[in-house]
């Protein structure tokens, strides 16, 4: 690396290591602009792959309240896609480049989304556990070193806390109810927790991305410390529930004064990832479909733009002359 090179790269560090965040135009190593293109971007995926589970139960959500809820937690969550795809534009790839990598299988998107929701204490589940643990993981994202994703993410925070609270509700009406819904909470608690601590990523001694990503306050905790403050939180929300995790190994460990837990099925996580989880092939092909269905609507969108813009600059053209 050239002197210069050198001196951009220490000037970088330290303003990260000053808590000032690095804005689109400001000088980044290029390492630190595909770490956030990647992250970002599988981030805004998980949040539009992530609308499939929920969105199977709106029709046959249980009453009209439940229907309203529901509904409005997915059209949040095409919010947060919205707003991170923005974010990750400011990057210089473009929105049509990151669903192709979605399309093509080469960008992730969170494992969790490739689960099936067999019952309605799926959707009590998901938000409860899934969005409990995407909070965790997403507080400290507020604060992250780009400043365009950190400011998308204090919106999506708050969102994601009201969705966090509506399926903790969900799954506590459904435990104070007849014996078939408390079982039916049970199984969907049974199902959603190993999952949900998959979602952290890979143990810190294997994740590859950590140490830069670290480096840069990119992520300001690692995938472990995440997992431990989820599982500390849940245990002791259980226990308002009346239920129990699927975990015999979970006990409170007096001398950490965290829960231990049991080992988590990593050969199962990484075959998710690799693509062969229960519902990886149908969200891709719902994801690829409707993009072939809103075809017209990209290209009736795009007709109209360059309509508009020939009609600006033919008006900017006529007034230009008449003050001449
Ligand atoms: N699933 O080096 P690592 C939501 C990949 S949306 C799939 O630790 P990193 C919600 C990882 O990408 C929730 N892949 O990576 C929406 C990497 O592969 P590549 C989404 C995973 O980036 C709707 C490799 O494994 N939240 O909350 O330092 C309804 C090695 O991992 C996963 C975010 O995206 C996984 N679980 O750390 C309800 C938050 N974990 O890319 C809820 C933002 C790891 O090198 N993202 N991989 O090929 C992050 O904070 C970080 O990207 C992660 C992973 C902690 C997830």
């Amino acid at each position: 690396m050239d002197q210069t090179a050198n001196q951009l790269q220490d000037q970088f560090q330290q303003r990260i290591d000053l808590e000032q965040k690095i804005e689109p135009r400001d000088w980044m190593p290029e390492k630190y602009r595909q770490t956030l293109i990647r992250q970002i971007s599988q981030h805004a995926h998980s949040e539009i792959i992530g609308m499939l589970p929920e969105g199977n139960w709106i029709t046959r959500a249980p009453s009209l309240k439940r229907k309203a809820i529901l509904l409005a937690k997915v059209q949040d969550e095409a919010g947060h896609g919205l707003y991170l795809y923005s974010a990750a534009e400011t990057l210089g790839i473009s929105r049509d480049e990151m669903y192709e990598q979605l399309h093509s299988g080469k960008a992730k998107y969170s494992s969790i989304f490739n689960y099936p929701t067999l019952s309605w204490a799926d959707m009590g589940a998901i938000g409860w556990l899934v969005d409990g643990a995407a909070i965790l993981n997403q507080v400290p994202l507020c604060r992250t070193s780009f400043g365009p994703y950190a400011r998308a993410m204090v919106r999506v925070c708050k969102e994601e806390s009201f969705h966090q609270r509506q399926g903790f509700e969900c799954l506590l009406q459904l435990s104070r109810g007849s014996e078939v819904q408390r079982q039916m909470c049970q199984d969907a608690i049974n199902r959603w927790w190993w999952p949900s601590l998959m979602m952290f990523g890979p143990k810190d001694d294997e994740s590859p991305n950590s140490k830069l990503s670290m480096q840069w306050k990119i992520k300001r905790f690692s995938n472990d410390e995440l997992r431990q403050k989820f599982v500390d939180m849940i245990a002791e929300q259980i226990k308002l529930l009346n239920m129990v995790l699927p975990d015999p190994d979970l006990t409170w460990n007096e001398q950490t004064k965290h829960y231990d837990y049991g080992a988590i099925n990593w050969e199962e996580f990484k075959q998710v990832i690799q693509g062969n989880g229960p519902c990886n092939k149908e969200r891709l092909e719902a994801r690829k479909k409707a993009w072939t269905n809103g075809d017209w609507v990209r290209e009736a969108a795009t007709v109209h733009a360059a309509k508009q813009a020939k009609r600006k600059s033919e008006a900017q053209t006529f007034s230009a002359k008449e003050t001449q």
